[in-house]
């Protein structure tokens, strides 16, 4: 039987590249450039497998080819918001992902985040490397204690579960958490974390809200301005989840006016080209969607897409199928 013919729409690390090449007819990215619509439809026509990235919108439009010879999208990533994916379905099409493998590296960036804007530790690079620090004083880049304040949770799955396991064990952080579809009690205790009925409870009672709920239509802008507002004005957000989440003007709003005390962002409406006014703000720390980008995680990820892929195409169901 011919291989599968398999596009993968960006450069992926080494070993994954190596791995696809043994098992797949496949075409790589060596240019590394995310692909335009039309691409992506020529693609969908021509290959039986197309391995997407956040980098990839795949609305109805442009999914909707003919002839469509795709059967099978292996999406590099857990999230796949950029994916029409009940279009997919209708279409007969596959959908995977790759929970699981970035559940830590994630909940450390939102950690380093965490740390970071707490205790201005962006501020104070921008000094160093300006050649402005003017030395060690009493007053110097005061920052806030991270240790025992409460973390807010918006969504708990899995990497808010990591985030919360590492705040509350190695930070003694009471965790509380609002997830419509909360885990059993023994599981919150073993993380010292406690469901409220609401983000808005969420929101008035932490000290740093973490936002972990999936980028989607019904999570666009659930952080807007009305929202914002309820937070404390000491309080901090950290966003790994997908910019859309939040609202991003009116965060900015928040931060300029000191309505809370910062951000950490890992992700924007509209990246890479996040909206100029956060290059401002002193009090927010800006990250290049950075969650799981470790060497060991990257290739964990590209080898749960290759697991899915084979899974499919040796007729069984992928392990990580969405639709
Ligand atoms: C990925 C992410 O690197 O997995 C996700 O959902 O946000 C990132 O960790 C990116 O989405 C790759 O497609």
């Amino acid at each position: 039987m011919s291989k599968p013919k398999v596009l993968v729409t960006r450069r992926w690390p080494a070993p994954v590249e190596a791995r696809l090449q043994e098992l797949f007819d496949v075409t790589l990215d060596e240019a590394d450039q995310p692909l335009g619509p039309q691409q992506l439809q020529e693609a969908l026509r021509s290959y039986d497998c197309v391995m997407p990235t956040v980098t990839d919108p795949l609305p109805a439009e442009v999914l909707q080819v003919e002839p469509l010879r795709t059967k099978i999208l292996g999406n590099f990533g857990v999230g796949y918001n950029h994916i029409d994916v009940e279009s997919a379905k209708a279409l007969g099409l596959t959908v995977t992902n790759t929970p699981d493998v970035l559940t830590d590296c994630t909940a450390d960036i939102a950690m380093t985040l965490m740390l970071m804007v707490a205790r201005r530790a962006g501020e104070g690079e921008r000094q160093v490397r300006a050649g402005q620090w003017s030395g060690w004083r009493p007053t110097h880049l005061l920052g806030t204690k991270v240790v025992g304040k409460t973390l807010g949770l918006i969504g708990f799955g899995r990497i808010a579960r990591a985030m919360a396991k590492k705040a509350h064990h190695g930070f003694d952080m009471p965790v509380i958490f609002y997830d419509p579809y909360p885990p059993a009690d023994d599981l919150c205790q073993a993380l010292g974390a406690s469901r409220r009925g609401s983000v808005e409870e969420v929101l008035q009672q932490a000290d740093f809200v973490a936002l972990h709920c999936p980028g989607s239509k019904e999570n666009r802008h659930l952080i807007n301005a009305e929202r914002l507002a309820l937070m404390k004005p000491g309080a901090y957000l950290i966003n790994t989840a997908r910019g859309d989440v939040v609202d991003n003007e009116a965060l900015i709003q928040a931060l300029k006016n000191k309505a809370i005390a910062g951000a950490g962002l890992d992700v924007y409406e509209g990246e890479p080209r996040l909206n100029p006014s956060f290059l401002e703000l002193e009090n927010a720390v800006l990250l290049p969607h950075l969650g799981s980008a470790t060497e060991e995680t990257r290739i964990a990820m590209g080898m749960r897409v290759i697991e899915n892929v084979t899974a499919f195409f040796a007729g069984q169901t992928p392990r990580d199928k969405v639709v």
